[in-house]
């Protein structure tokens, strides 16, 4: 994100998704990630079950009671945030392994890594008036100039509906795709409306930000995203779940946030599998998995390299000639 971008210089978006985009929860797999190889993004309406995000909700409330408003441009003078999720929710670990995200994140992040992992969890709360957020790019945590290939996966899950006028997220379609310094006009944005359940998928080049929340009330968004195993996570999974907590939740969420190899010989402790300190794999002194073994050669390269002039590191993704 870029700090010159003042939340004042958000374009306003024209309200109509482009055609392609939106998808109802059977929709197969395959036409919803070619909408987001092409627009950046996709939405799956109603994709996640009623009571889930019930429960969600009401799992949330109590901690959002608490929580201050916002105190920044970025993080909006009316809104209100929270983190680590999972902890605070079953429900939303659920919904963070949501079949079409996990197809979606095999696609986009897995020909990349052996595995990929939860990245950050948000719950995200516009209240009235509050101002669009400036506009950025979530992977620009990372020093690479673009254009650059996904390294994150985002999902913005509506847990309430998002309307023409409540701050639903905009997107720059096809913004994956251009040139580091361009800018957004307003006519190049569009407002994510969708019923509450339903999920926006976006990559983590797409540029996008919180709308402005015209309603008089709130527009609550939960926020869960995925990287690539081997970049570091933008919320330190391990602090938020150490494994007392991470015990308790299922195994295939345990490796999800971390507990596991993010690539062969990645992440090991004490010369064994993370899951040997939740209590789920036994400690046998290996510093990798079998798993992460068998997976490794099926990684495609990522070449990072000096771009010729450029101040700052870009990454170029090339296929390994030899493999294909
Ligand atoms: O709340 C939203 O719609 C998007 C928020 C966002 O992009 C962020 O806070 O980084």
């Amino acid at each position: 994100m870029s700090a010159a971008q003042s939340a004042d210089a958000a374009p306003l978006p024209s309200p109509a998704m482009p055609p392609g985009t939106v998808f109802p929860a059977d929709a197969p797999i395959a036409a919803i990630i070619a909408a987001i190889e092409e627009h950046g993004f996709a939405v799956v309406t109603h994709a996640a079950d009623p009571a889930l995000v019930d429960a969600a909700n009401a799992d949330f409330d109590p901690y959002l009671d608490k929580v201050q408003l916002g105190r920044t441009d970025f993080a909006g003078f009316k809104t209100r945030r929270i983190n680590n999720l999972i902890a605070k929710s079953p429900a939303c670990g659920r919904i963070a392994m949501h079949p079409v995200v996990m197809q979606v994140c095999d696609h986009f992040l897995l020909p990349h890594c052996v595995r990929y992992h939860l990245h950050v969890t948000s719950l995200i709360e516009l209240g009235p008036g509050e101002r669009a957020q400036e506009i950025h790019r979530d992977q620009s945590i990372y020093p690479v100039r673009y254009p650059a290939p996904p390294m994150t996966v985002a999902t913005i899950w509506a847990m309430e509906d998002f309307t023409p006028i409540n701050g639903g997220t905009n997107v720059a379609p096809g913004s994956h795709r251009w040139e580091h310094e361009r800018k957004p006009q307003p006519h190049e944005m569009v407002a994510t409306v969708m019923p509450r359940g339903s999920v926006l998928i976006y990559l983590g080049n797409v540029l996008h930000g919180s709308g402005t929340n015209a309603s008089n009330a709130t527009r609550r968004a939960m926020t869960l995203q995925y990287n690539l195993g081997w970049l570091r996570q933008e919320e330190n999974q391990y602090l938020s779940l150490p494994p007392d907590v991470a015990r308790t939740l299922p195994v295939e969420l345990q490796k999800l946030v971390g507990y596991d190899f993010g690539g062969s010989y990645l992440g090991f402790v004490e010369a064994g599998h993370p899951l040997a300190l939740t209590g789920e794999a036994p400690h046998d002194m290996a510093r990798t998995s079998v798993e992460a073994e068998a997976a490794k050669d099926r990684v495609e390269l990522f070449d990072i390299a000096p771009a010729t002039g450029a101040k700052h590191t870009s990454i170029v993704v090339h296929r390994d000639p030899a493999t294909g």
